[in-house]
């Protein structure tokens, strides 16, 4: 088997890879190591910044997206027993979409199908070789059988725990990481949000957060111990904490409803540089992961991808490899400016676990300071709607 690009995953980053790639005419194998249901079902991500949908648009990928997603011009940062609203895009001028990472793959995968270019599911890739020539190949079992695939460029979109970034020569990429000691419990219900807007939560009990999905379903995530074992989250206690740390002092009123989905995910940041090792290109999940409490893993992945397709576009029409040379540059750039706001986010929102009063009164301070400067809440509305895309992305 040959191919111009081999992708491997079928995360957001490996299949909008390929989709961009097609308009660009060029060819390309997406290898999955799931089925299809299993990767429509996955839920994960929900928010999605004003540059990620103009790409999706631009792209022809977001019909549905218009049709169901939610917008949103703001969130509320809740402390104290009171709420603050933000107005990000009166701060920051762009606007929010909520719409399920999930939904957003059915859509990719239905576009893939459409143009009959391949994409096989459980297919799963077990090495990357030869990458120090032009002929890079993948080696995957696919029905049983190991084959080769090979291509002129391997796209690594295989996540954080794929073999892509593991198949670089030791000592050639430097990875830098930090690992928090708490984790979320995430939950899925289907019942209708109980507040417009997204409500982070910081509570000395710990961080909550109410986020959605559509009008009748509502995503909702507590800080717990990085080891907590769901079977300790009964349905009941998932909605007698969500109360306790979401209330107020005038009161709130949290609709319950089916919990259909619970999974406790680890906060973590992790960059590896450069995202790049001779013909191997490392995108979205696979070369850098942030705590999910800035909202920003999915659009990074979109950028990442979205300037690897142009700099293969120009390298494919005419040998030109300047983009390809500043790839890892121009995602990097980026990537530790999202880094840095999302730890940022998360240290302020969460309980640490000595439940140091020092702390404590630091994190309270700069929730103050953010909800009563217009300047401290500018700085922070701007990040949180998404810097806009670096240039050869659009
Ligand atoms: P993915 O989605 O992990 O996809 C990688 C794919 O590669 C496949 N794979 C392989 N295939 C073949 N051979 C192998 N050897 C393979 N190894 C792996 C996997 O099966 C998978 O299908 O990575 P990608 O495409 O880079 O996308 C990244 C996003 O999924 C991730 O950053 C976001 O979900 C992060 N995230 C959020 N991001 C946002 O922008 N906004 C949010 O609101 C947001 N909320 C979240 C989140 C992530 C969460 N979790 C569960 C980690 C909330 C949560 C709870
Ligand atoms: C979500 O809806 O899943 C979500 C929203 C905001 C975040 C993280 C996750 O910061």
């Amino acid at each position: 088997m040959r191919t111009q690009v081999a992708i491997i995953g079928a995360g957001p980053a490996g299949l909008l890879l390929a989709h961009l790639l097609h308009q660009r005419g060029i060819d390309s194998v997406v290898l999955e190591r799931h089925d299809r249901a299993h990767i429509e079902a996955r839920i994960r991500a929900g928010v999605l910044e004003q540059g990620s949908v103009d790409l999706l648009t631009k792209a022809g990928l977001a019909d549905r997206l218009h049709r169901e997603r939610l917008v949103h011009h703001g969130l509320e940062l809740l402390f104290d027993g009171v709420g603050h609203h933000l107005p990000l895009t009166e701060l920051a001028g762009r606007e929010l979409t909520i719409y399920g990472q999930h939904e957003l793959v059915k859509d990719l995968v239905a576009a893939r199908l459409e143009t009959g270019r391949p994409l096989l599911f459980e297919a799963s890739a077990v090495a990357v070789e030869d990458l120090d020539t032009s002929s890079p190949a993948v080696r995957f079992v696919h029905n049983g059988r190991t084959e080769e695939l090979r291509c002129d460029v391997v796209a690594g979109c295989d996540g954080f725990h794929g073999v892509a970034r593991q198949s670089v020569p030791a000592g050639a990429l430097t990875e830098y990481e930090h690992v928090y000691p708490y984790a979320w419990l995430g939950v899925l219900a289907r019942v209708a949000p109980s507040a417009e807007e997204l409500i982070y939560a910081s509570h000395d009990r710990g961080f909550a957060l109410h986020s959605m999905r559509s009008p009748s379903v509502t995503r909702l995530y507590l800080q717990v111990a990085p080891d907590e074992p769901v079977a300790d989250w009964p349905d009941e206690r998932v909605w007698a904490e969500l109360r306790t740390r979401l209330g107020r002092t005038t009161g709130f009123e949290l609709h319950d409803g089916p919990i259909v989905d619970k999974a406790v995910t680890a906060l973590r940041s992790f960059v590896v540089e450069p995202m790049r090792h001779g013909r191997l290109f490392l995108a979205g999940d696979a070369a850098h992961i942030v705590p999910a409490t800035g909202a920003k893993g999915l659009n990074l992945a979109v950028v990442d991808v979205a300037v690897l397709a142009s700099a293969l576009g120009r390298f494919f029409a005419d040998g030109d490899t300047a983009g390809l040379e500043s790839y890892s540059d121009t995602c990097l750039s980026r990537v530790w400016r999202v880094q840095h706001f999302s730890w940022w986010m998360t240290s302020m929102l969460h309980r640490s676990p000595d439940g140091d009063a020092f702390t404590r009164r630091l994190q309270l301070s700069q929730l103050r300071y953010l909800t009563s400067s217009t300047a401290a809440a500018t700085s922070f509305a701007e990040n949180y709607v998404g810097l806009p895309f670096p240039e050869g992305a659009t």
